[in-house]
């Protein structure tokens, strides 16, 4: 039987387990990234395991999310992470470099290998063929350490992409259209690869938006064939060497297939509050808009912008609507400014940003009071751009344009014919702002910069012989990371001071919770299905364990979240039968008998709830390596054990 391309690249990559799907599953991870928000905490724990140097191929950290210096604290973290990684033997990008997956996809991507990232949206690399994959901090770390990443063998799914785009539907329109198929938890368990005839009408750039947002189908990572058009790409960023061709055998098996005729694809939106609430724009055509945001890592990339700048040139931003754009690196920004294009987009009233996350991750633009606005970005969560009660759209940069000229929602495809963009056949580069680590003769004198910002990691403990607590909180289905711990100006600067970050979390659903969870020792949460979906972020297990919290039962886990709660002792437990979901409410005492012997080998335990009576079979899916995580009470007491 033939392979499929991440097949190809876990068979070379299989330290331990067998490749059958379901199964958890040991790889040696090639490259990792990190970026600002969830690096200080990564880099802690590297230290934390007393490891000398990185063992990994390359690693790179990037600061792009907490580029708002409001106060001390984001610099404090940044001078932490240039010295950590410079000791260490990590490569620093720093801030003005753009966007970490898109700079690493210029840069240092490469077809074929593994790369781990402490960012969900990882997997953009599977636009060059890599195996890119989101995970929580502390398995960056243990992999730049040379450890194994584990996860559980994927099934694979196909997209079979046929014809070519129409002019003004974009790269976007294909990973909306996807996700209006396959929903949320469609790609959960799973890595979604792209092919079929229309793979070679799509640039490095394209495909990458489309493998960028597969992480809101919920897929461990989506990966695109390594082709001449790769090749062209790698060539033009003078890394043809780092070129190898890649795809699956023609005899590959696949769970499932779907095919998307790009020929027919019209412009869609993803509307409030999820990215598969996904309408046509000429549905929602006419609505008044109040902000549009042009970036992100997922559609920040030179060929994106020059489309923009075209549609812009010569025509002025409607009156009642707020344009911002962020390029995704500064070769981006640096070949827009020299090809005149930036000129264009100043003069058409686009307030331009510095290249980073920035609107993204409500650093700043928040948008006016129930304001709407019109976002290239990747997710559309309830909260998670700084005002509570916007609506956002996430669209394609076409879109965009469109609306951003004529104040309403405006459907690209109504302006006739696309102004044709060219791009250069070689890119603008300069490493300038990569700084290299110490060598090994120069390690020992390198100092570690530490700002007062940063506070002691909580450690988690064994789980008790007995639990006995209460359902401190019952939440519904889909809850995201950005439910549990919110970002944004006012959070992020908090993301290595736990006790601090503790006051917001939940707040989203329940203002009172913080108060509450520490005011009763905390307890047990209930979820609804896909629980812990959207960012990689593991300070929402870490805040959680902060907070008392000692499982979490749910209908269904995210892949990244439920490795984090067991990474930091929090067990994590599914309901047998969903229906039981409704047997418990907040505030109920809840009891599971023989709870640590259950975290230690069963695969089934009983939830009372000792208010009502009810009961609840859960289930235990752990592998045998989580079970003894749990048992020592996190991965860092884990490894301690074990040396
Ligand atoms: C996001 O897009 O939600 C983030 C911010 O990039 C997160 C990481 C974080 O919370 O720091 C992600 O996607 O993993
Ligand atoms: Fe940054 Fe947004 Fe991409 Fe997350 S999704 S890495 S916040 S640009």
């Amino acid at each position: 039987m033939g392979y499929t391309i991440a097949q190809k690249i876990i068979k070379t990559h299989l330290v331990c387990g067998e490749m059958i799907a379901g199964k958890e599953i040991g790889l040696r991870i090639d490259q990792t990234l990190t970026q600002d928000a969830t690096g200080t905490m990564a880099y802690l724990q590297f230290e934390a395991m007393g490891i000398d140097r990185v063992k990994t191929e390359l690693s790179v950290a990037y600061i792009d999310h907490n580029t708002l210096q409001a106060g001390f604290e984001n610099a404090d973290d940044h001078r932490y992470i240039q010295t950590v990684t410079k000791k260490h033997g990590i490569r620093f990008s720093r801030p003005g470099n753009g966007i970490c997956h898109q700079v690493h996809l210029e840069r240092f991507s490469k077809p074929g290998k593994t790369l781990i990232g402490s960012d969900s949206h990882t997997p953009t690399a599977g636009g060059i063929g890599m195996l890119g994959m989101g995970a929580g901090g502390l398995d960056v770390a243990v992999a730049m350490g040379g450890g194994t990443y584990y996860i559980t063998m994927p099934k694979m799914i196909k997209v079979n992409l046929v014809g070519k785009l129409s002019d003004y539907v974009g790269a976007k329109d294909v990973i909306l259209e996807v996700l209006r198929l396959l929903g949320v938890k469609g790609g959960v368990g799973a890595i979604v690869e792209y092919g079929g005839e229309g793979v070679k009408t799509l640039s490095v750039p394209q495909r990458a938006t489309i493998t960028n947002m597969g992480a809101e189908l919920g897929a461990t990572s989506s990966i695109f064939p390594s082709d001449e058009v790769t090749k062209a790409f790698l060539k033009a960023e003078n890394r043809e060497e780092d070129w190898i061709e890649l795809s699956s055998d023609a005899d590959a098996k696949f769970d499932a297939e779907y095919t998307v005729d790009l020929s027919a694809l019209q412009p869609l939106a993803a509307c409030p509050h999820s990215p598969d609430n996904v309408k046509s724009v000429a549905e929602l055509s006419g609505m008044k808009i109040n902000q549009v945001c042009i970036g992100s890592c997922t559609n920040s990339s030179l060929s994106d912008m020059l489309t923009v700048a075209a549609m812009l040139k010569g025509k002025t931003v409607h009156p009642d609507v707020s344009l911002s754009i962020s390029p995704g690196s500064k070769q981006v920004y640096t070949m827009l400014a020299e090809c005149g294009a930036l000129a264009d987009l100043i003069n058409a009233g686009a307030r331009i940003l510095e290249c980073a996350c920035g609107p993204c991750i409500g650093m700043g633009f928040s948008p006016n009071s129930a304001g709407v606005s019109l976002r290239t970005f990747n997710r559309n969560f309830l909260a998670r751009s700084g005002t509570a009660d916007a609506q956002v759209y996430l669209v394609s940069p076409e879109t965009a344009a469109a609306s951003a000229i004529a104040g309403v929602f405006t459907d690209p495809t109504s302006l006739g014919v696309a102004p044709k963009v060219e791009m250069p056949s070689v890119f603008k580069i300069n490493d300038n702002l990569i700084e290299m680590p110490a060598t090994v003769e120069e390690m020992e004198s390198v100092e570690v910069v530490r700002g007062p910002n940063i506070k002691p990691i909580p450690v988690g403990k064994a789980p008790e012989k007995d639990l006995n607590c209460e359902l401190i909180l019952k939440v519904g289905d889909d809850i995201t990371t950005d439910h549990i711990m919110p970002a944004g100006t006012k959070v992020l600067p908090y993301r290595s001071n736990v006790p601090k970050l503790s006051e917001f979390c939940f707040t989203v659903c329940d203002k009172e919770f913080p108060e509450r969870a520490k005011a009763k020792g905390g307890g047990v949460i209930l979820g609804g299905s896909n629980y812990g979906q959207g960012s990689s972020r593991e300070h929402a297990a870490l805040v959680p364990l902060y907070l008392g919290i000692k499982a979490v039962v749910a209908k269904s886990f995210a892949r990244i979240h439920v490795a984090n709660l067991i990474n930091f002792g929090i067990v994590p437990m599914t309901l047998a039968n969903p229906d039981d979901y409704e047997n418990f409410a907040e505030g109920n005492a809840l009891e599971i008998k023989d709870f640590a012997a259950a975290v230690k080998g069963a695969t089934e335990a009983t939830l009372i709830n000792k208010t009502n009576g009810a009961q609840a079979k859960l289930c235990l899916n752990l592998s045998e390596r989580q079970r003894e995580m749990l048992l020592a009470g996190g991965c860092l007491n884990y490894t301690k054990n074990q040396r």
